[in-house]
């Protein structure tokens, strides 16, 4: 009797070990493969960190790759993942494009992948399970918003065009293409505004101040406005006005996104004068949906995140009460 009850029971593990989402007997960890896109910003080291405290909060093994911002170190960790078998793949997506053939291999592995931050680009949306994160066009919007409603940027307006420089993400990138196409589609209704120059600046304050000298040669005082797709690249900026005798918050208004720490500090002295929430806390509703896929339950194909918009005015009280 005892033989056949053992028979049964292994017969029974043995289906198991087949069956994804069933094949984790109790006891295993989940094993999660993370390749994330580098450590070019506050919001990213941000981003970095949620991740990794969420997956020791939940008892989740990472496996946790830097690409340095190179879409060729992305693939690799992927296919590394993959020959390792771990049990999820999640990753934020340097750029939009180029993630077919890599995607189709995991898919093949049968290794489920979420998108995490960014999106990609592919025909075939079987090749992700969820994408959670901001709604980066949103963001654009409420940035443009925002500077139409700034009274001192209003009374420009009264007066003549208002000349805007805009540092843009990284070429390629889902929040540098839709940062700027929500900024645009408001700009569409406000015929005074004008983007006189916008260039890269790859979302570093290193590289947003040297194109900010850039433009500060080439347009000098003519410049009213930057837009800056997020906090550090407005930060390298400010640097950049500065030097070149000028007010940044005053001779040149700021919006920029992220509301990172560096950026309430700026708009408590007076130099950036609003930033865009882009909440990068997103391990802990990560970790939730590789729990959830590898247990065979439904994930949202789209998970977004709420967040909100923060001028100048606000940042002394809300400083405290930040966490990234
Ligand atoms: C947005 C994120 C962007 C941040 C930048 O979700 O992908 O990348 O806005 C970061 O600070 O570098």
């Amino acid at each position: 009797m005892k033989r056949a009850v053992f028979n049964a029971a292994s017969a029974v593990l043995l289906v198991l070990a087949f069956v994804p989402g069933l094949a984790l007997a109790k006891d295993k960890k989940i094993v999660l493969g993370f390749s994330q896109v580098g450590a070019e910003s506050e919001w990213r080291t941000a981003n970095t960190q949620s991740i990794k405290d969420a997956a020791a909060t939940e008892g989740i093994t990472l496996k946790f790759s830097d690409a340095q911002q190179r879409q060729e170190n992305q693939i690799k960790a992927i296919r590394s993942f993959i020959a390792q078998r771990v049990d999820v793949i999640a990753f934020s997506p340097v750029v939009e494009t180029g993630w077919e053939p890599v995607l189709r291999e995991a898919k093949a592995a049968r290794i489920p992948v979420i998108l995490s931050d960014r999106a990609v680009d592919v025909k075939d949306d079987s090749l992700w399970v969820s994408f959670m994160g901001s709604d980066f066009v949103e963001e654009g919007r409420r940035a443009a918003k925002w500077l139409i409603d700034y009274p001192p940027v209003k009374e420009l307006a009264a007066k003549g065009d208002v000349n805007i420089v805009e540092l843009q993400g990284t070429v390629g990138s889902a929040p540098a293409i839709d940062r700027k196409q929500g900024f645009e589609e408001v700009l569409k209704n406000a015929p005074k505004f004008k983007i006189i120059r916008s260039q890269t600046g790859d979302f570093t304050r290193a590289k947003g101040k040297e194109v900010m000298e850039a433009f500060l040669k080439a347009e000098g005082k003519k410049i009213n406005v930057l837009y800056a797709h997020n906090d550090d690249m407005a930060i390298g900026a400010i640097q950049a006005i500065e030097e070149a005798g000028l007010r940044p918050g005053k001779d040149v208004v700021i919006v920029s996104i992220d509301a990172v720490k560096g950026a309430f500090e700026a708009m408590i002295a007076g130099k950036l004068n609003c930033t865009v929430e882009c909440s990068p806390l997103l391990g802990p509703q990560l970790m939730s949906a590789v729990k959830d896929v590898v247990a065979g339950k439904p994930v949202p194909k789209r998970i977004v995140t709420e967040e909100g918009v923060f001028p100048q005015e606000v940042a002394a009280k809300e400083f405290p009460h930040r966490k990234y």
